[in-house]
């Protein structure tokens, strides 16, 4: 029934017993059921990992049973629906997720207490899903969890990447990447929908028709493949679907001429050629075939997506309905998850037209008022072009459409904008330049959008002030901002038992798992003694945990009375890892000068660092060998011991996550103001009562605001003083602090290992012939973050007040919550209601 209209099993044949009771001894049962009658082992082995699968399986009956419930319910009540387009979701683990959703924790730890096991080890078990790559996948999946539980009739679509983001091992060279393989032995979590596919083309060319009309024909088909996640709200019946694609070639594709004649290659090349479309996420794109395959990725997920949708609209009402494509838009929004879905506008105008046969206006009509676009960037070199060329070739029918799409946009700026002609090289979505002609695919989703927005306020205001300022005077009403949120369940009530039983006991209900601005009923208690001392031992719960998962994923012991420092996300400049290494360096020289006295008044600290380094990204993977270096150092000198510790956390994913978030006291979000659009796991953080280092960048300004700015440690400078200081810096403008000259100098002197450090410092001098000039600022901002650690020192040595800030930061995380972002996005963007199954 998942949107497909059937007759379904005959109802004179009766339902195999359902087995949804809560029972643990009915649990194990089903349990044991699955471990004997699911035959991906052999029934006489019951290890952690045959229960962990076998559990799965049968948490799955339970979602299969909602889950049709949902469809049921959505066909025959017929509400609009939201379909969000994305290429990544950071799903990570499902268990823990769906058993706390479905409220049916306690009843399976008993059930596999009872075979044998412990829950707590199985879950273990499961290899995250990391079909992402950073915060803007998992802003998606927190998203999906959001919309189930608010009981939105929506679905995520995305592609079924065969290996996810690629393990991170640290060797002593650095980095190094494996492919993870997070199928290698299936997931439980995904259905394959034999039913459930569409051909897609690639290449061709355009047959014009005597009548005018055109059609795309040729080239190469493969088909598109759903996979179906279940998606569970909380406490809620509704479960919503992530649906992936994954590319097959046709059984005629298969030589079996050439295959029988011994040229077993050639005879599967078509196989082998559709299996790369959805072999990794982001393939390098450093060459042009890497190039083609991204465009070819993104397609295929638009194009299957869309020939979903426009199915499911057509069967509407068991296809009796009568519709009319004028009500597309009042039944479907297209969610843009950034740009790498923005194909979906031309091939939603292609099927219009070409397959379904409306006109230019009408089809512009309803694309128009389908989709939006979420922006999550002004990088510039995040911002898609698309070689008009490679576009050609791909998809010819496509390029006459934006083609199209650009002459007529320039119509209406020539026609009734004319003070913006002068502007229009820069807002047109083509960029003709002879040298490297490329479609603007920011500008196309802008043009094409009846809302765009950004994820945090000042990232919207620099939006409409500097990147789409041009497009603002035209449309004034399409910009929106939605700031990012993340979802309570699995950031707070699933990753910190202890502290959320600590919540609901002070505020008497365990509703703010649904309304988080409950929290703020904290406040009042922020003082009290007992509540601080419940708060602290919960922390320190953590901190252990944490300082074991340490121990055995580095072989470091760490100590959980020291300060635990926290920074990760993905590498990158803008992100300045770097600035916080230099700081730990500083801090490191400065305790090797003190005596042991003046060393003992020290806060002892255990910086943690984790995150991954794009594969080509060179100061980035500098930047991970820095901190490891680092770490061999001060990890090893006795004298420095019992006050600093250094961690590179190897292969962040969302598992770690949950584990490292709920164990921190402090993190570090010390981006260069104006460049980190909004950051989630700031947001996480302080939902767990640890205290932010950070700039006024992204969401970090709206948190400090909720949590009140006594409870932030504030440096650097901010995003509109940024622009003056780079141009500074350019004339030679700029004095470096010398305690910053300082830490570099220490790293060149080989104080960390005879690795060669001077390109990556380079970057942060003025004149260098490697970097940018030090265009993220860390030698302007060094000295304020070296002072607003002094300030964390300081906090940390006054246990009450350091409790009070950390309630503080729980308390002020309301607004952060998934649920209210999503509620946002329903109401003022998609236009689509709650629909819930009775
Ligand atoms: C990222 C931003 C983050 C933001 C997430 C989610 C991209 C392109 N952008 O600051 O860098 O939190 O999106 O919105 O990945």
């Amino acid at each position: 029934v998942n949107g497909t209209a059937g007759s379904g099993i005959p109802e004179n044949v009766p339902p195999v017993s359902c087995p949804l009771a809560d029972e643990p001894t009915e649990i194990a049962s089903n349990i044991s059921f699955h471990a004997k009658y699911s035959p991906h082992f052999s029934p006489f082995k019951f290890e952690p990992e045959q229960a962990y699968f076998s559990t799965a399986e049968s948490v799955r009956d339970r979602l299969i049973q909602q889950w049709n419930e949902t469809y049921l319910h959505y066909h025959k009540t017929d509400p609009k629906q939201t379909y969000y387009l994305s290429m990544e979701y950071l799903q990570g683990r499902a268990l823990t997720n769906a058993i706390g959703n479905l409220e049916i924790q306690g009843a399976y730890a008993d059930a596999l207490n009872k075979l044998g096991h412990d829950l707590e080890e199985i879950v273990e078990q499961e290899k995250d899903a990391a079909l992402g790559n950073g915060g803007l996948g998992r802003l998606a999946s927190c998203f999906l969890d959001s919309m189930a539980t608010l009981n939105l009739p929506a679905w995520g679509y995305g592609l079924r990447y065969r290996y996810g983001l690629f393990k991170q091992r640290i060797t002593k060279d650095g980095q190094e990447e494996l492919a993870e393989d997070w199928l290698e032995k299936f997931s439980p979590w995904e259905i394959v929908r034999h039913d459930v596919t569409f051909p897609i083309r690639f290449f061709g060319h355009v047959e014009v028709h005597p009548s005018g009309s055109r059609k795309w024909v040729g080239g190469e088909l493969v088909q598109a493949l759903a996979y179906d996640v279940p998606i569970p709200g909380y406490k809620t019946k509704n479960t919503n679907s992530l649906r992936l694609w994954e590319a097959k070639a046709c059984a005629e594709d298969f030589n079996l001429f050439q295959f029988n004649d011994g040229q077993y290659e050639s005879a599967g090349q078509l196989h082998s050629r559709a299996q790369q479309i959805c072999a990794v996420l982001y393939p390098g794109d450093a060459t042009e075939s890497g190039k083609l395959l991204r465009l070819k990725q993104q397609f295929f997920l638009c194009s299957a997506s869309l020939q979903d949708i426009i199915f499911r609209f057509k069967e509407r009402k068991d296809g009796k309905g009568s519709w009319q494509w004028s009500d597309f838009p009042s039944k479907v929004a297209v969610q843009l998850n950034d740009t790498h879905p923005t194909l979906a506008i031309p091939e939603l105008m292609r099927l219009l037209m070409d397959e379904e046969g409306l006109g230019w206006d009408e089809a512009w009509d309803v694309t128009t008022r389908t989709v939006a676009y979420t922006n999550h960037t002004v990088l510039p070199e995040a911002l898609e072009k698309w070689s008009q060329a490679v576009m050609w070739k791909l998809l010819p029918r496509h390029m006459e459409i934006i083609e199209e799409i650009d002459k007529r946009f320039m119509a209406v700026v020539h026609t009734s904008r004319t003070d913006l002609e002068s502007k229009l090289p820069s807002m047109r979505i083509l960029d003709n330049n002879p040298q490297k002609p490329v479609v603007r695919m920011a500008n196309l989703c802008v043009v094409s959008s009846h809302t765009v927005n950004g994820v945090a306020q000042l990232h919207s205001d620099i939006l409409k002030s500097e990147l789409f300022a041009d497009y603002v005077s035209i449309w004034p009403k399409k910009f929106q901002n939605k700031t990012n949120g993340i979802t309570p369940r699995r950031w707070l009530r699933f990753c910190s038992p202890e502290l959320s039983s600590i919540i609901t006991k002070w505020l008497k209900t365990d509703q703010w798992v649904t309304n988080l601005d409950l929290l703020a009923g904290l406040c009042k208690f922020a003082d009290n003694e007992d509540l601080q001392n419940e708060w602290a031992s919960a922390k320190m719960a953590n901190k252990q945990r944490l300082a074991q998962y340490i121990f055995r994923v580095t072989g470091e012991s760490i100590d959980p009375n020291s300060l635990f420092d926290i920074q990760v996300k993905r590498i990158h400049e803008y992100k300045r890892q770097l600035l916080n290494i230099l700081g730990v360096i500083y801090r490191y020289k400065k305790l090797k000068g003190m005596s042991p006295e003046e060393r003992r008044k020290t806060t002892p600290r255990t910086v943690m660092i984790g995150g991954k380094a794009f594969a080509t990204y060179t100061n980035a993977k500098r930047i991970v060998k820095l901190v490891n270096d680092v770490g061999d150092v001060v990890n090893t000198d006795p004298e420095v011991n019992d006050y600093l510790k250094v961690v590179f956390v190897p292969n962040y994913n969302v598992s770690a996550a949950e584990m490292l978030i709920p164990g921190s006291e402090l993190s570090q979000h010390i981006s260069t103001a104006g460049m980190e659009a909004s950051g989630t796991s700031n947001m996480k953080f302080a939902l767990n009562g640890c205290l932010i280092i950070g700039t006024l960048d992204g969401a970090n300004v709206e948190i400090r605001e909720e949590i009140g700015e006594d409870n932030f440690f504030l440096f650097g400078a901010t995003a509109d003083e940024v622009p003056q200081l780079r141009k500074d810096r350019e004339n030679g403008l700029f004095k470096p602090d010398p305690r910053f000259e300082e830490a570099k100098q220490y790293v060149r002197s080989g104080a960390f290992g005879s690795y060669d450090y001077n390109p990556l410092l380079d970057s942060l001098e003025g004149n260098s012939g490697y970097g940018r000039g030090d265009y993220f600022l860390v030698g302007h901002d060094f000295p304020s973050y070296m002072d607003a650690q002094a300030r964390v020192d300081e906090a940390y040595k006054d246990r009450k007040r350091w409790l009070k800030m950390s309630i503080m930061s729980t308390a002020g995380s309301g607004k952060f919550s998934s649920d209210r972002t999503i509620a946002q996005y329903a109401k003022e963007i998609w236009n689509i209601e709650e629909c819930r199954v009775p």
